[in-house]
């Protein structure tokens, strides 16, 4: 039986997707660095479908290497990865912004995608069968004012999907890069640590809900063999470009 490998599932769009492929059956790996949170989860999900989960920071590459070792018996197993861990920190320009700050995004969206792909596309190589699905963002696109390590480190998630496209050619494993516009989910609260300024970036706007883009993941997992998607860049209807928001008043 195959395993889908799930980084961030703690809540958003990973949690949603978790929720969305255990009512199918699939057996899932769930990660995040909530530890509480991914036990609760694996007693609600436990009802559908065998699940295993490891609480670590992808950002650190001395933690993946622990669950690489935690998890050997499993990865061998694992046809689809969900690259979907990520954070962005802050908003504020580049000549004022937290250099820290800087740090946590790179490391968590850069090198914490690359830990993890690095360590499992050579077991897919073996069966010459996988998936890996990068979340991206619109912002991986279009750069926006106070974005610019955001928007580079999903820029980056769309060169590294590019590139080991092309490094897999000739095997059957895809590689997708989905794009999300304005969705919502802890990802302002985390951004700004503060729930009433996140609250704001929703006001007046329908944005994306966690469950659409699990719903265009299972999509994009469910092709035939032949079919690769490999970009899709997703709106709400209220926003028209990265930084052209309709907001009712
Ligand atoms: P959430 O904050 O709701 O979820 C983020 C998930 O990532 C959590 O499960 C969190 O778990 C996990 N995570 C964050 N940092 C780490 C880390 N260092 N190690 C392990 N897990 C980590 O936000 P979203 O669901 O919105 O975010 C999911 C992805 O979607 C991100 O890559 C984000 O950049 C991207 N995205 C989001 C958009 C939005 O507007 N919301 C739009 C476009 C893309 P825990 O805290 O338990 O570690
Ligand atoms: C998140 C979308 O526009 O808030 O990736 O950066 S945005």
């Amino acid at each position: 039986m195959s395993i889908t490998l799930i980084t961030g599932a703690t809540s958003g769009i990973g949690l949603a997707l978790a929720r969305k492929l255990a009512q199918q059956g699939t057996e899932l790996i769930l990660t995040g660095r909530r530890g509480e949170r991914l036990d609760k989860i694996k007693v609600e999900l436990s009802k559908s479908t065998k699940i295993h989960t490891f609480t670590f920071d992808v950002s650190s590459r001395k933690a993946v290497e622990k669950f690489l070792n935690a998890g050997q018996e499993l990865l061998p197993r694992v046809s689809a990865l969900i690259n979907n861990a990520g954070l962005a920190c802050g908003a504020d320009k580049l000549q004022e912004a937290n250099i820290d700050d800087w740090e946590t995004m790179i490391d968590t969206n850069m090198k914490g995608l690359l830990y993890m792909t690095r360590a499992i596309v050579p077991y897919m190589i073996k069966t010459n069968n996988g998936h890996i699905v990068n979340i991206g963002s619109a912002a991986g696109r279009w750069a926006y004012g106070g974005g610019s390590v955001y928007c580079a480190t999903k820029f980056a998630v769309r060169a590294i999907s590019e590139s080991l496209r092309i490094d897999l050619l000739g095997t059957n494993i895809r590689v997708s890069n989905i794009e999300p516009g304005m969705l919502e989910t802890e990802f302002s609260l985390v951004r700004f640590g503060d729930s009433e300024r996140a609250k704001k970036v929703y006001e007046g706007v329908s944005p994306l809900q966690p469950e659409d883009i699990a719903d265009t993941i299972l999509w994009a997992l469910s092709r035939p063999p032949h079919v690769n998607i490999q970009e899709i860049v997703i709106f709400p209807t209220a926003q028209a470009a990265i930084t052209n928001i309709y907001r009712r008043s």
